[in-house]
């Protein structure tokens, strides 16, 4: 299912997912991928170019697109819509899909997959959604960034930043992969990931915060494929965890939140694409 509305860009990576044999030759394949290419940096451009211009043009649009819903896939772009909508994203090389809004307030910015190398062995562990409370993002990011232009905002490293470390609402939902992770396997992920930009950002002393957080990771917790994680970022910095929708606690800490959110949006980020869009799809928001 697709929604062609006039969208936040969300580009999807080139390694697409297996499909099924079909008679298309590699030719039509190549000729429908450019065309789609074409229609989504077209759109693209006209969206940032009428964004940045008219706002009562682009809301126009918006519901002209948002009342065209053909019944076809459209492989460069995903639908974020408002608040109301009720349309999904589908990461392509795991087929999990996230919904565009989520607790009412949050939009989806970006989807990724978080892989692991395990001695010859490279991992799809989960699909990832990250999403942002709009109201926020435009009451403490519009009036610094509101009149830059989104590639601008996009080579302002700033900007990033201040999303990472203002009072934003945000949350990071993962939806398992791989099959069979243990919690164990989860602390150490977590140890060397988090662990690592606790030390960035804070120093060397964090061993006390990183063992608070490890020890909501209870061993009795059973981690299937499809389990849904929400790692939440709540007013005033309250890290916040659900399992399957359940509350499986949280820890108020600036710093902790700024090291997991990092791990999706910073310098180094486990999916660059991924990064790629949200920065665009803020940049949107922001300017909007
Ligand atoms: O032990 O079989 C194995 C491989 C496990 C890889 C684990 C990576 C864990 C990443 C964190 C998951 C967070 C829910
Ligand atoms: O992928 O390395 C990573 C970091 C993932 C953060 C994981 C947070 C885990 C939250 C609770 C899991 C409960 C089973």
């Amino acid at each position: 299912m697709c929604s062609l509305r006039f969208p936040l860009w969300f580009s999807q990576p080139s390694n697409r997912p297996h499909r099924s044999q079909g008679s298309s030759s590699p030719s039509s394949y190549s000729a429908a991928a450019a065309v789609g290419v074409g229609i989504g940096l077209s759109l693209s451009i006209t969206h940032n170019f009428i964004n940045q211009r008219n706002p009562l043009l682009l809301s126009a649009l918006n519901s002209i697109f948002s009342n065209f819903r053909p019944h076809c896939s459209i492989p460069m772009m995903g639908s974020i819509s408002l608040a109301n909508d009720s349309s999904a994203a589908t990461e392509p090389r795991t087929g999990m899909s996230f919904p565009s809004i989520l607790n009412n307030t949050q939009r989806l910015l970006g989807i990724g997959l978080r892989k692991k190398s395990i001695l010859v062995k490279n991992i799809d562990v989960y699909a990832f959604g990250v999403y942002a409370d709009e109201t926020d993002i435009k009451n403490l990011l519009s009036e610094k960034y509101g009149k830059l232009s989104v590639s601008a905002l996009k080579e302002n490293k700033e900007f990033l930043e201040d999303v990472l470390e203002k009072d934003i609402g945000m949350t990071i939902q993962l939806q398992i992969v791989y099959g069979r992770l243990s919690i164990g396997s989860v602390r150490s992920a977590f140890a060397e990931s988090v662990g690592g930009r606790l030390q960035k950002f804070g120093g060397s002393d964090n061993k006390e915060l990183l063992n608070r957080f490890t020890s909501l990771l209870k061993d009795e917790y059973k981690i299937p494929k499809g389990t849904v994680i929400d790692i939440s970022r709540d007013k005033d910095h309250l890290l916040r965890i659900t399992i399957d929708g359940k509350d499986a606690g949280s820890i108020q800490s600036k710093l902790l939140c700024r090291s997991l959110f990092d791990l999706y949006v910073g310098e180094d980020p486990f999916d660059k694409q991924a990064k790629e869009n949200i920065e665009q799809n803020l940049a949107s928001l922001v300017i909007q």
